[in-house]
């Protein structure tokens, strides 16, 4: 892990005053559980932070604490501008690239305050921080977070809010300890039990929360759009703004649809690809094993990721999306026909 360039930051950091923390937007449970874990962390010594973040929160990140105080950029930007240009400090959660951060991009660009990433995301733009905390092993930003506060911040204790919002990112992450594991995960895990935090209600607000809707959109996905090659090895679906409208869908709502497609025995890739209000079309990607689809997403829509978790874009039809990436996917073939799992 790369840590070295933090080191002159932590006592600058425990002695900042209007100090910002930004996530990427579409936030997930990693980006603010990570981003209220720093905040937490740093009020211990006083320090005035504010997390901010373009679009709002899924509402099954409502439960976390301090999640109302996350200051959000389409409803007031204005005020986001203000803490960002008026910072000392700008910290960067669980992502890699500054344009993850949409708007706000331009405003943390413009500030002369010094950048410090933490993030896991393969290939971080080192020339945009000054110190970055850095390690793809580990399954989370949040479980980075929980790693440099028992490692600098040792003089504070423990609170259930702050292992409550590491432990939602670090479960968010992981798919319930699923995947992106190593040992430490579980040991830090394991510390942050015994904190007293609301497991159940994590679990119940991250994975069992669906609206009706949701559930019904899921079963119209697995019946009517789900198609399956297996001589690729391959699963995908479509989603277009028409098709999703019945279903009344609330913010998040798609989040971990494309996971249905890796419950197929044998399938290695599976891709989502969905239509935003804005027209653009998002793609998810998910693999099983050694099978990196990061490398499609970044090679071929413009995005990244994770090896096995991933995502991008594409300037098109729904149509002519999905038709790009079946052009694409021979390419492939024999990675996807090989890898054994
Ligand atoms: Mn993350």
């Amino acid at each position: 892990m790369n840590t070295a360039s933090i080191l002159p930051f932590i006592e600058p950091l425990k002695s900042a005053s209007n100090l910002v923390i930004v996530t990427h937007k579409n936030p997930d449970g990693d980006a603010i559980g990570s981003s209220l874990g720093i905040l937490l962390l740093l009020e211990k010594y006083g320090v005035k932070a504010h997390v901010v973040v373009e679009d709002e929160l899924p509402y099954f990140l409502h439960f976390l604490p301090r999640s109302q105080d996350v200051i959000i950029y389409n409803s007031d930007p204005r005020r986001v501008q203000e803490l960002i240009s008026s910072a000392s400090f700008i910290i960067c959660t669980d992502f890699s690239q500054l344009n993850r951060c949409g708007k706000l991009e331009p405003f943390v660009r413009q500030s002369s305050a010094p950048r410090i990433l933490f993030d896991h995301h393969p290939e971080p733009d080192l020339a945009s921080f000054q110190a970055v905390y850095h390690d793809v092993t580990a399954s989370s930003t949040s479980e980075l977070i929980a790693i440099f506060a028992s490692s600098f911040f040792t003089d504070v204790p423990i609170t259930t809010d702050w292992a409550t919002c590491i432990y939602t990112g670090m479960v968010t992450d992981t798919g319930c300890f699923r995947f992106s594991l190593r040992p430490q995960t579980f040991q830090i895990a394991a510390n942050l039990l015994q904190s007293n935090i609301p497991v159940q209600q994590i679990i119940t607000q991250i994975f069992d929360s669906y609206s009706f809707q949701r559930i019904q959109l899921t079963g119209f996905v697995l019946q009517n759009k789900l198609r399956y090659l297996p001589e690729y090895r391959t699963a995908y679906f479509s989603l277009s703004e028409t098709e999703m409208m019945p279903f009344n869908p609330r913010r998040g709502d798609t989040e971990g649809l494309v996971n249905h497609t890796l419950s197929i025995e044998g399938v290695v890739l599976g891709v989502f690809f969905n239509q935003k209000p804005d027209d653009t079309i998002r793609i998810s990607f998910r693999s099983k094993g050694a099978f990196a689809c990061n490398d499609i997403a970044s090679k071929f829509f413009n995005g990244g990721g994770h090896r096995n978790a991933s995502g991008g874009q594409y300037a098109g039809t729904i149509e002519e999306a999905i038709e790009y990436f079946l052009k694409v996917l021979p390419q492939y073939k024999d990675q996807l026909i090989s890898l054994s799992l």
